[in-house]
């Protein structure tokens, strides 16, 4: 590995790319790989492999204890988790949702016949901007999925606020934002449900997961049934289902990476503050702050670049792609902007100023316990190259 970068010695100017490897941003956290391994063999003993194992039901309730929340209903994934609670949440007609955050938040809204309404973004913090939501409130508006972006708390208590003036549902995305805390509550309990995932790329992975939380005993109870066809019991169905089951190879996978949280988040952190101090001192170039007053997981590095900088946003990522090094451009360009909701609400994009502009300027740099300070030193060296070439 090429320790520092110089103008003349980057990769598209033809020199050798500083990592022979790529440098994944979601590059997964394992744990422990031999107490994983032991794990499975332990539950190919039981032979029991599905259906609320003794595996799933530890990780809930570990994950519940972990967030303060009364349930946890485990899934195989964050999709079909969001899935379920909008159906369980009784969303129909318009929903509010931001455009700026991964496909799978307006997907899964647009996949039960819903119409997702794109609300901009605070350009600061990235989240939903309140009085955008106000302004998009139509009589066919049943709720709000709100989205902690990069683990960032929505501004819950402005939503609530407005939610219960005007009747509406709230339930959040918080596929980012385990570990994190707002006003020293766990996310996980605000509005009247939040999603978790536990994809692959997460920094707390399940192999595949996700996991609806809340405190309504009647609304889990209800999720808890669409996870399962509806069943209660042998052949009795009693509600309309799917098929969100975790597997228990899941469940053991989370549970060997809840032992290594703090691990995780350690190493998180320390990334986090290496990038802030190199790149910070660059103009043009802002890592996206976390609140150090509440517990963050530090799990996304998310750089804005700005015109002082002097190379666009899209010139760096390619810089950074020729040294190995595959930055992300996420949420790029925003899902109003991707099919089929580019095409059903064209009008979308005149609304989303704020949308359009993050979307245009966000780079996503590479973390996780896989990433060493001396890694993170050299992907900087190619910023500071860059300027210089
Ligand atoms: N809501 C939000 C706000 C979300 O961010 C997500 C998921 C969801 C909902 C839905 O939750 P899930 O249904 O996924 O549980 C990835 C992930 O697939 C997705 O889970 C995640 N958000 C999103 C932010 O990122 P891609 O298509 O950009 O990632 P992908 O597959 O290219 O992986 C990123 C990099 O990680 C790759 O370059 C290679 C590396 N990688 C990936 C995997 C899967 C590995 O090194 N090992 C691996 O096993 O969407």
């Amino acid at each position: 590995m090429i320790t520092k970068r110089q103008a003349s010695d980057l990769a598209i100017n033809g020199g050798r790319p500083a990592f022979g490897e790529p440098l994944h941003v979601g590059r997964p956290n394992i744990g422990d790989k031999q107490q994983y391994l032991r794990m499975i063999g332990e539950m190919l003993e039981r032979r029991w492999l599905s259906n609320n194992g003794p595996l799933v039901q530890e990780f809930e309730t570990r994950l519940a204890r972990l967030l303060g929340v009364k349930h946890v209903v485990a899934m195989c994934n964050g999709t079909i988790a969001l899935e379920i609670a909008i159906r369980a949440c009784g969303l129909t007609g318009e929903v509010i949702v931001p455009s700026y955050t991964f496909v799978a938040t307006a997907h899964a809204i647009h996949w039960q016949g819903i119409t997702p309404v794109f609300a901009d973004i605070d350009p600061v913090t990235h989240c939903l901007d309140p009085a955008a939501v106000r302004r998009a409130i139509t009589p066919r508006t049943s709720g709000v999925v709100g989205v902690h972006l990069w683990g960032q708390p929505a501004p819950v208590e402005a939503l609530e606020v407005l939610c219960a003036d005007r009747g509406l549902k709230l339930m959040f995305d918080a596929a980012h934002a385990l570990g994190v805390s707002r006003g020293n509550r766990m996310i996980g309990g605000f509005g009247s449900c939040e999603v978790f995932s536990f994809h692959a790329t997460k920094f707390l992975n399940c192999l595949e997961g996700g996991a609806a939380t809340t405190n309504d005993d009647a609304l889990a109870e209800t999720m808890r049934l669409m996870r399962n066809f509806g069943f209660k019991g042998y052949d009795n169905v009693v509600h309309p289902g799917t098929n969100g089951k975790m597997p228990e190879a899941c469940a053991a996978m989370g549970l060997v990476n809840l032992d290594h949280i703090d691990d995780f988040i350690a190493a998180n952190r320390r990334n986090y503050q290496v990038y802030a101090e190199l790149l910070n001192e660059l103009p043009g170039l802002r890592v996206l702050p976390f609140e150090v007053a509440e517990r963050n997981n530090w799990q996304y590095v998310v750089v804005e670049v700005g015109e002082p900088f002097g190379v666009s946003r899209d010139d760096i990522v390619s810089a950074l792609h020729a040294e190995n090094v595959l930055a992300r451009r996420y949420f790029w360009p925003g899902c109003h902007r991707m099919q089929p909701y580019r095409d059903l609400y064209p009008w979308a994009d005149t609304l989303l100023p704020n949308t359009n502009a993050v979307a245009g300027r966000v780079i996503v740099l590479p973390t996780g316990s896989t990433m060493s300070v001396a890694d993170i030193e050299t992907v900087c060296s190619v910023f500071r190259a860059l300027r210089a070439a």
